[in-house]
């Protein structure tokens, strides 16, 4: 396992936490809950305390579109056997009271829906968890080793170059999240994926106050409580491609004024430090997880913001997909083969935030 940085360096380290699998259509249904199962006993299984906490998840409505359409969504969710419930405003306040559930806010809270088994884990733990799991199991991880090129023959991959020398494979497995396209041009393809800085920021800890994830997707807000007590806020992409990992300034104001308005207690915290992530994402914002035009070369990229809290579903199948050459039922629909046939799968209703 050939790592540019260092473990949990790069987006899985970059992201705030959120584990939910609350999507709109069967197959993304299909992946995020296969994740969603496998983070249930992650713990355990790896005997390393990733620090799961399936505090619930709360969506919210902020006009009487949005909660329509949230109805629609949980009807869609319940049918594939993921928990979804619609909360009213005052179920939420009970729920948050914290919350300004006032309706006379710029974007009042009108409803919102709830996944409870949603929630979030340590970053770093299930990077860890992950590390030493595979470490017992005979794979060599290679920190500080960036791979500069691909060896190619006949159409079908045969090693890597790296920064530390040559590398021979009969297989190799991509999973580059924020340089996908950078790596895939080095093979010489190119893929549908567009990348943009996503910035979060984290308070000074405080004493518990919110003990559920909220999510905002029309103000691009999103706020947690770590275990620490510091206050994770995140917001929407830039609006443009770059691979800086900070975002820019209008980002984070847009979505500190919404934060506040919504928690008006949070006006004063200091904020401790801010960072940026870039995000992948494809047309659909879905994911894939494919053979590419290189035989044995594949690639899991374009989550979006998806992938976090896809880890372990996503390595499943995409180890599945590397082993046997072939995708399993889950894996299948996220094939590259969709942007040439047209099946794809339209997940910008459930991203969270804009794409
Ligand atoms: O859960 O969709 C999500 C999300 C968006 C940004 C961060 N997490």
């Amino acid at each position: 396992m050939l790592e540019k940085g260092w473990i949990g360096g790069g987006n899985t380290g970059r992201n705030t936490t959120i584990i939910r699998s609350n999507y709109l259509w069967d197959e993304s249904a299909a992946i995020y809950e296969h994740a969603m199962k496998l983070w249930e006993g992650l713990s355990q299984e790896l005997n390393f305390n990733l620090m799961f906490s399936q505090r619930g998840v709360l969506t919210l409505a902020h006009s009487e579109h949005e909660l329509r359409e949230m109805r629609r969504r949980v009807e869609a969710i319940r049918l594939n056997g993921i928990d979804s419930d619609v909360l009213t405003p005052d179920e939420i306040k009970r729920l948050v009271p914290i919350m300004d559930t006032s309706p006379n806010l710029r974007y009042p809270v009108m409803g919102g829906f709830i996944q409870r088994r949603g929630g979030t884990a340590r970053h770093d733990a299930v990077a860890w968890g992950y590390a030493r799991a595979a470490d017992a199991r005979g794979v060599d991880i290679i920190q500080n080793c960036a791979v500069t090129g691909f060896r190619i023959d006949q159409g079908t991959v045969r090693g890597v170059e790296t920064t530390r020398g040559p590398i021979r494979a009969s297989k190799v497995a991509c999973v580059v999240a924020g340089h996908a396209g950078v790596v895939a041009e080095m093979a010489g393809f190119r893929l549908p994926v567009t990348s943009r800085p996503l910035q979060a920021l984290v308070s000074e800890p405080i004493k518990p106050i919110l003990d559920v994830v909220i999510m905002s997707n029309a103000v691009h807000m999103y706020v947690s409580q770590s275990d620490k007590g510091e206050m994770v806020l995140g917001a929407g992409t830039d609006s443009y491609n770059s691979y800086t990992q900070r975002g820019s300034m209008t980002v984070i104001e847009g979505m500190l004024a919404a934060a506040v308005e919504l928690f008006p207690c949070l006006s004063r915290l200091s904020m401790l430090r801010s960072w940026g992530g870039i995000v992948d994402t494809c047309p659909d914002a879905s994911p894939i997880i494919s053979r590419t035009p290189v035989r044995n070369l594949y690639f899991n990229c374009g989550w979006g913001t998806g992938g976090f809290k896809a880890t372990p579903g996503s390595g499943h199948v995409f180890a599945d997909l590397v082993a046997r050459d072939e995708p399993n039922a889950i894996a299948a629909p996220f094939s590259l083969d969709r942007f040439v046939g047209g099946y794809l799968i339209d997940e910008h209703g459930a991203a969270g935030v804009a794409h």
